[in-house]
């Protein structure tokens, strides 16, 4: 039996959407965000060192697998007969592989230095560091982070002009592994009205029997 380590508000959604529709049965093993911080609880770090999620664990042989790309490829590769992967040598596979590391190693970079900079320009401190503060952010934001994901974006609408899916005209792990970051850039409109094929391509994994499947077992969730 596969449990998922399921962190509220997390990436760890995809996975549970990974599962339904690899019809693998599963459990759930919910963790709660600290409501300050929004740091996972400490209890996360005595199934994986690093204490973050997703996290899944196989009692068919005693296995843990941490970090979404690896956990979506395990499960393929393990359960999936062959479905959710093109086939080795197409360009489809070439593009599976791209998503599948884009999504955290690029994509996710970039979100991620924007929550923090926007932070550091709300979270309490002394009035007189509060301008210095906003202005590195601001600096930040215009010359680095901002153009960086409207580059991403750009590349990713124009991508999604072209296929319906990520890996080609069939659903694949890759759109388990885009799915997180591009439910956020929508939820919060960071991908705005300049792009349609994203915005459709999310309500298109939204509408999906098995997405929402995953969202009745995962609980509450911001982005969907
Ligand atoms: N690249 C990792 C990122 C894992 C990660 O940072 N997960 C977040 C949830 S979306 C987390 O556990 N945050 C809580 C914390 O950092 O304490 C993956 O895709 O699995």
């Amino acid at each position: 039996m596969i449990t998922v380590h399921h962190l509220n508000n997390s990436r760890s959604q995809r996975i549970l959407w990974a599962l339904e529709e690899l019809n693998i049965p599963y459990e759930i093993k919910r963790y709660e965000r600290d409501s300050v911080t929004q740091l996972a609880p400490a209890s996360l770090k005595e199934v994986h060192p690093l204490g973050k999620s997703p996290v899944i664990t196989d009692s068919n042989g005693d296995i843990t697998v941490a970090e979404s790309g690896a956990i979506i490829e395990y499960l393929i590769g393990t359960y999936g007969q062959g479905n959710f992967i093109p086939a080795i040598g197409s360009e489809e596979h070439r593009q599976y592989v791209y998503w599948m590391h884009f999504s955290e190693g690029t994509l996710m970079q970039q979100l991620l230095l924007k929550i923090i900079f926007d932070k550091v320009k709300t979270d309490p401190m002394p009035f007189f560091i509060k301008p210095i503060a906003k202005g590195i952010s601001d600096k930040v934001m215009s010359d680095y982070v901002g153009p960086n994901i409207k580059n991403n974006l750009d590349y990713i609408e124009s991508h999604l002009s072209e296929s319906t899916w990520f890996a080609g005209e069939s659903i694949s792990g890759a759109d388990f592994q885009m799915s997180f970051p591009l439910e956020a850039c929508v939820a919060g409109d960071v991908a705005g009205s300049n792009y349609p094929n994203i915005k459709a391509y999310v309500k298109r994994v939204h509408a999906r029997a098995e997405y929402q499947s995953a969202l009745t077992s995962g609980g509450p969730y911001d982005y969907a």
